[in-house]
Order: structure tokens, then sequence, then C-alpha cells
């Protein structure tokens, strides 16, 4: 492992004023997204909307600095034969692929997932950094609920996401570690802070167990946010205050950089949330974001699938990076979202 060169790429994943787009939607998510739109989900659709975004140009090279794919889409050409691959190197941005299978039931602890996907990565992994891929993802979901989630599946999920992350190093690809609280539930926004903190702590502390360089990672996590149902939803401020606090107790000051998730967050929430962080300042890490659905839900709606509306999905689409790479500067306002894309 080369250590500077796995730090080197972590800090530009999370560079000042950009972040990550999370376009690794797997077949039955991106269904669903497709669903919502009318479009019917094919191999081209896909190919044709995931094109339209690398093909954004002002939006990759000022405010993205990295892609995370699905499989499917690290082996696919655009319309003209370029592999898309190349046409985020071309960009400026840096090419990631998510490498966890998804989830599954839990033996032993009802309504709790494990991620699977570890088997025969050494050799996945290979096979995507010779295709350019430079850092991976791996998402670990934990729900909050009556009696969950149990220590057990706190501690499968960390021990597996630190077995991966040791395996990317490895093959010098630098690790995203995703530990997802998830927001559905209707618990207040202590309760999510509470959840998260036993989640950080386990995983950074399997992280140490088995070797990982805190250096060469980025962890994406979610904020301290109040589940979907709950009465009381915790301010843009509180939200603020709340998720710095926690990450500033869990997350050593060595790892380069943290990129959010949206979970599910409208696009205005997430934006104001990032933006609430970063106007706090003096933080030991660039906080930035890792967005899948609060960066495409605009552009999706836009081009509906189709070939004329390309140009202005892609308009929405910069147009949310844009707030986006402003939010993680902490120079978001309002007044800035009814400005049209350049
Ligand atoms: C883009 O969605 C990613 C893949 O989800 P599935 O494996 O369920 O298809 C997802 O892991 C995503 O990268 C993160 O959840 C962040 O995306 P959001 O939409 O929460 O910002």
């Amino acid at each position: 492992m080369n250590l500077a060169d796995l730090n080197k790429i972590a800090r530009a994943m999370t560079a000042t004023g950009k972040g990550l787009l999370a376009a690794d939607e797997s077949g039955g998510t991106i269904k669903k997204r497709f669903d919502a739109i009318g479009v019917e989900s094919t191999e081209a659709s896909r190919r044709d909307y995931r094109e339209m975004m690398f093909r954004s140009t002002e939006a990759m090279s000022k405010f993205i600095s990295g892609v995370i794919l699905y499989d499917e889409t690290i082996w696919q050409n655009a319309a003209d034969g370029t592999p898309l691959v190349r046409l985020i190197e071309q960009a400026g941005a840096i090419p990631g692929i998510k490498v966890d299978e998804g989830t599954q039931a839990l033996p032993g602890c009802p309504g709790e997932l494990i991620t699977s996907g570890l088997d025969k990565l050494a050799e996945r992994l290979a096979k995507y950094y010779e295709r350019g891929a430079r850092f991976a993802k791996w998402r670990a979901v934990i729900d909050i609920g009556s009696g969950i989630p149990s220590m057990t599946a706190i501690h499968v999920n960390a021990h597996a996401l630190a077995r991966y992350a040791a395996l990317c190093q490895a093959a010098q690809i630098v690790p995203i570690v995703e530990p997802e609280v998830l927001m559905d539930g209707d618990h207040d926004i202590d309760r999510c802070v509470e959840v998260t903190t036993r989640v950080l702590n386990k995983t950074f502390q399997e992280l140490r167990v088995q070797r990982v360089a805190l250096e060469g990672m980025v962890l994406k996590p979610n904020m301290a946010i109040s589940g979907k149902k709950s009465k009381t939803q915790a301010s843009v401020q509180e939200v603020a205050e709340k998720t710095v606090r926690m990450l500033k107790n869990c997350v050593p000051a060595a790892v380069p950089g943290i990129a959010f998730l949206s979970g599910g967050q409208s696009d205005a929430d997430a934006t104001a949330h990032l933006d609430a962080m970063n106007r706090m300042g003096g933080l030991p890490w660039p906080l930035t974001f890792s967005y899948g659905r609060a960066l495409q839900a605009a552009p999706q709606q836009t081009w509906a699938g189709l070939a004329a509306n390309v140009g202005a999905g892609q308009q929405a689409f910069t147009h949310r990076a844009r707030m986006n790479s402003l939010a993680s500067k902490g120079e978001w306002t309002t007044d800035l979202e009814t400005e049209k894309a350049a």
C-alpha cells in the first residue's frame, strides 16, 4: 500500500468546493427512480441518463470531485463508444465504484441487515482498478426502531466495513466507509445522535483492529437528523450543531475528509444542513457531499427520458452541484436557489 497516494486521492475527493456524485444505484433502485418519472429502465436508458450527467462539463469540472459508479456503468460506453469512465476522467473527476452487493437479513436479529460482498472482493478490486476506479464504496445499513439496532448488527456491520476497507487499501483503492443510520423512523434527533455515535465508535474501533490507515479513507456518514415520521423536526441549526458535535466526538482528525449521504432529505434541506455546518468553522476535516438523491432528483425529473431534455437536465444537475459546492464552503444562501445554472 502506498499511503501517500491514497491520502492524495482522499484529499482530492473532498477538495475545497467539490463533492461526490453517488450514481451507484443498483438495478432495483434505478428502476424505482425511473418508474417515478415514467421511464423504462433498460441498459440503454440507464446509459443515456448517466451519460447526460457525466457530460455536464461545468458541473463535472468545477463542483464534482468523483463519481461512484455501479458495476454495469463502469463497463459501459457512451453512445459514441467512449467508455463512461473516460468521460469522468476527461472532466477532471475521479471514477469510483460501489463494491458491496447489497443487504440481506441478519440471522438472529429480526428486522436487521448485514451488507454482503466480501467474497472474491480482492479479485474484483483489481479489475476495477485496471478499469480506472481509484476509490470504492461500501454501505452498511442500520435501522432505528423498537429494540433495534442490536449490538450484534452494529458489530457485524462495522466488522464488514473494516474488512472491505482493508482490502481496498491493499488494492491501492481509497475506501469510502459508509455506515448509514436510516432516517425512516419516528425517533427524534437525540436518538439519532445516540445510535450514530455507537455506530461510528464501533466502526472506528474495527478499522483500527483491522489496521486500516485512517489517512487513506473517506467517511460517508448520515447527519444527525430527526426521523422522517417524528412529530418534532429539528431546525437546520440544531442539525448542524448536533452533527458537528457528534462527529468531533467520534471521528479522528487523521481522516482526510467527510462526505455526507443525503438519506432521503429534500434537496433544499441537504444543502442547507451542509452549509450551516460549514459556516460554524473550526472543523478538523473538510465536510462535503456524496449525495445520490439530493443531486439527482431534479435532473431526473427534468430529463424524463427524452433526448430533447438533455440540455435542461444538465442545467438542473449543474445547479444542484453548484448549490452543494457553495454549501461545502459555507457560502450558500436561499436566494441562489432561484438563479439558473450558467
Ligand atoms: C445512489 O444510491 C446508492 C445505492 O443504493 P442501492 O444499493 O440501494 O441501490 C446509495 O448507497 C447511496 O450512495 C447512498 O445512500 C447515498 O445516497 P443518498 O440518496 O442517500 O444521498
